[in-house]
């Protein structure tokens, strides 16, 4: 074990105020998940990590800057994963232990650790503060969760606290602001003052052998060593000391052959007597409102229908809301192609501005409301602690594929986008549970998948109702939602018993209690998901839409060598077209150019393997381009059909150019089975390269996210075939 964790070595101001430079203070915020370690960190740095009503919710390490003092240099503040005790199990536990027990190379052993503890599960989460207090660090206590703790009638008395403690306690409230200056205050003098420890003893026997351990000089700092090292699963490697610790074991085990449990006993019973001294609860016995709620939201049969009302009432209210927004952001960015129309000459330039950027980009910039909205709904649901009941409803039919129920949490994140839903994989312990459920992430629909589901419903199913109330458009999204489940649950059942199979430990999933949202919890949330996705819109998508629009632009056509009649043939032409074919309108050259540039080769090229699913050679282009980001294919369908018709078609929004599309026998290149069939790839297909990459660094090889693509890909082309071909026998079109 590392021996800098008891080499303190702080410079704060007292040392030398004059002359030396004063080092930032590090400080730690540990603590049980679901405490509010976040929500404070966020509130004493101003910054926005993500806070939910679940435990797990940070999976890494988070530092900024907490202004304790005017005269000092801000302290170091770092926020890190929950956890339950030091005996680290799944990643991000043991990120969370290396940071507060010092193994980070270049990160400083906290100076002060501020144990974040939760007011209305006090004695629970004093088990890990007992471990901190062990490891000899100056601690303070911050209690949170004050508000409802008081509530409940549980009163804690911090000074009766501190004192049985042997460390500061200080309670915050952080919706007001209070107590801030209490705890940069503690904080300060924590780091000037050396650690207590832990108050706890084991039995006289124990402390005997610990004291033999110890040597002469029975230090504190070398009673930790010999504590860790009697109780630690292997034995220490120096030779003299692995000798002394095995020899203590056996006359231990001989007294008591449970003597290994002592610390833990000894520890719970501290606990006891600090509670004993600081809390005082009032609590009248009976069930609590958490409890009568969830009486009705996990009920069997009950808890599964109001699942499904709930989802179907958060889809039916992002159509209904945000279709206005939506048009009218639609209708500028239609004028803004018209204005730049007409202020430039007609050239390669004003089409790349108008057909390229603006129609690519506004056509994905046209989804942000209901972004916006979709986040709002999920911060709703999560900041109550609704979702975590969704995890429990959801947990017998995981259980019963043998996935692991702290699966639920990271495929839920991956609603919103697979990327933080793998990373929230890290607290899985067993790899290949984890594997497993990192495999099947990318089903969940994510929020790049709604602008794809939208513009096919809009086009093709919108303002339909059955039974006079429900909407046609959020049934299917619902659908597609739930196909994602169904077919990842499917995945999982084969994965788990095939290549990754291992038994499955039972769940433990804690309840977080209901808590009213806090509604800026929530306005963060939608901002920075809204600020990530114009982002995106911003970097990615126009990058794609400059390459895609030059790749459907070039090669240029020889205007004077007429259209190509033969398109097998002019692909093989480098540039320009066979002439031969009868002359044809204007509007066709733009089809033309469209059919003969690289994209219309590419896209002609897998035109055979796609016709299966409904698709042709244009959407054919789409297609491709969505496998670098989802929303791609939104604006390659703009870019494309803006290209293909000179940009003069009767309407100017996609929804209307995708209705007018004409396949090259005439007919037209979209019905509602085709949009069907596109929809169910969108939801089975591996479409996004930072997916991608980070399945690469999480599982650290090539192999799964290849494996990834590949299966993923082949169950998308089966699952369109299915419904392509299956719609036409069934005699839709
Ligand atoms: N009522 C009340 N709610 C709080 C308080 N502090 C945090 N919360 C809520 O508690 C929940 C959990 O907060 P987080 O800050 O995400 O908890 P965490 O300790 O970072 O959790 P993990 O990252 O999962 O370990 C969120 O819903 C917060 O809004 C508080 O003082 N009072
Ligand atoms: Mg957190």
């Amino acid at each position: 074990m590392s021996s800098t964790l008891e080499s303190p070595s702080l410079i704060t101001p007292s040392d030398d105020e004059a002359s030396a430079p004063v080092r930032p203070l590090t400080v730690a915020l540990a603590g049980n998940p679901n405490a509010g370690k976040t929500t404070l960190f966020n509130a004493l740095t101003g910054l926005r990590q993500k806070v939910g009503n679940y435990p797990g919710v940070t999976v890494e390490r988070k530092e900024g800057t907490w202004a304790l003092a005017p005269h000092l240099p801000p302290a170091r503040l770092i926020d890190l994963p929950g956890l339950y005790s030091l005996d680290a199990a799944s990643i991000d536990e043991q990120i969370a232990r290396d940071v507060i027990t010092g193994r980070i190379p270049d990160l400083p052993a906290p100076d002060v650790i501020v144990a974040v503890v939760d007011a209305t599960n006090f004695e629970r989460n004093l088990y890990l503060v007992t471990q901190l207090l062990e490891y000899g660090r100056p601690l303070v206590v911050a209690l949170t969760m004050i508000d409802l703790a008081e509530k409940r009638k549980i009163e804690i008395d911090e000074k009766a606290l501190a004192e049985a403690l042997g460390a500061t306690a200080v309670p915050v409230v952080v919706t007001q602001h209070i107590g801030f200056d209490a705890l940069a205050e503690a904080v300060l003098n924590a780091s000037e003052a050396s650690a207590k420890g832990a108050g706890w003893r084991l039995s006289e026997m124990a402390e005997q052998e610990l004291a033999a351990l110890c040597g002469n000089n029975g230090s504190s700092v070398d009673r930790r060593r010999a504590l860790r090292e009697l109780y630690a699963e292997e034995l220490p490697e120096e030779a003299g000391r692995r000798d002394a610790t095995e020899r203590a074991r056996e006359r231990l085990s001989k007294s008591n052959p449970k003597w290994w449990q002592e610390p833990l006993l000894a520890r719970y019973d501290w606990i006891e007597q600090v509670a004993a001294k600081a809390v005082r609860s009032k609590a009248a016995p009976g069930l609590t409102t958490t409890e009568r709620i969830d009486r009705i939201l996990t009920h069997k049969f009950i808890g599964p229908l109001i699942l499904i009302v709930v989802m179907l009432l958060v889809f039916q209210t992002i159509f209904s809301w945000a279709s206005l927004p939506m048009d009218l952001i639609d209708q500028g960015f239609g004028k803004l192609g018209e204005a730049v129309g007409n202020l430039l000459e007609p050239g390669l330039l004003r089409d790349l501005l108008v057909d390229g950027i603006i129609a690519g980009v506004g056509g994905v910039l046209v989804f942000l409301p209901q972004i916006l909205l979709l986040f709002f709904f999920i911060a709703i649901l999560e900041d109550t602690g609704y979702m975590a009941r969704a995890a429990f409803l959801m947990d017998r039919l995981m259980r019963g594929v043998g996935l692991h129920g702290k699966a639920f949490m990271p495929l839920l994140s991956s609603f919103a986008c697979a990327i933080p839903g793998i990373m929230a994989t890290r607290t899985i312990e067993n790899p290949k549970d984890r594997l497993a459920t990192i495999m099947i992430a990318p089903f969940m629909s994510c929020s790049a998948r709604l602008p794809v589901y939208t513009l096919m419903i809009g086009a093709f199913f919108s303002g339909k109702m059955i039974f006079g109330f429900l909407s046609i458009g959020a049934l299917l999204i619902m659908a597609m939602y739930l196909l994602g489940i169904f077919v990842a649950i499917g995945v999982a059942w084969v994965l788990k018993r095939t290549i990754l199979k291992a038994p499955t430990p039972p769940l433990v999933l804690e309840m977080p209690p209901y808590r009213v949202p806090n509604l800026l919890t929530i306005l963060q949330m939608m901002l920075s998901r809204a600020t990530l996705f114009m982002k995106r819109a911003g970097t990615v998508i126009l990058a794609i839409s400059i390459i895609l629009w030059a790749l459907a632009t070039f090669p240029r056509m020889d205007k004077a060598a007429g259209p190509a009649a033969d398109g097998a043939q002019a692909a093989s032409e480098p540039a320009g077209g066979p002439a031969g074919a009868e002359p044809e309108g204007e509007v066709d050259t733009h089809g033309e150019q469209l059919r003969q540039s690289y994209a219309g080769r590419a896209g002609r090229f897998i035109e055979p393997a796609i016709k299966p699913l409904g698709f042709d050679w244009k959407m054919g282009v789409a297609l491709i381009s969505s496998f670098a980001a989802r929303e791609t294919l939104v604006s390659t369908l703009s870019i494309i059909y803006n290209v293909g018709d000179g940009g003069d078609s009767e309407s100017d929004s996609l929804v209307g150019a995708v209705r007018e599309a004409k396949r090259d026998d005439g007919a037209p290149a979209w019905t509602p089975l085709v949009a069907l069939s596109m929809m169910v790839f969108f939801v089975l297909a591996m479409q996004c390269m930072s997916t991608v990459a980070i399945v690469r660094r999480e599982t650290n090889s090539w192999r799964w996210p290849l494996f990834m693509i590949a299966y993923m890909t082949v169950l998308a082309y089966v699952a369109s075939f299915i419904t392509y071909q299956g719609g036409r026998l069934l005699g839709f079109s």
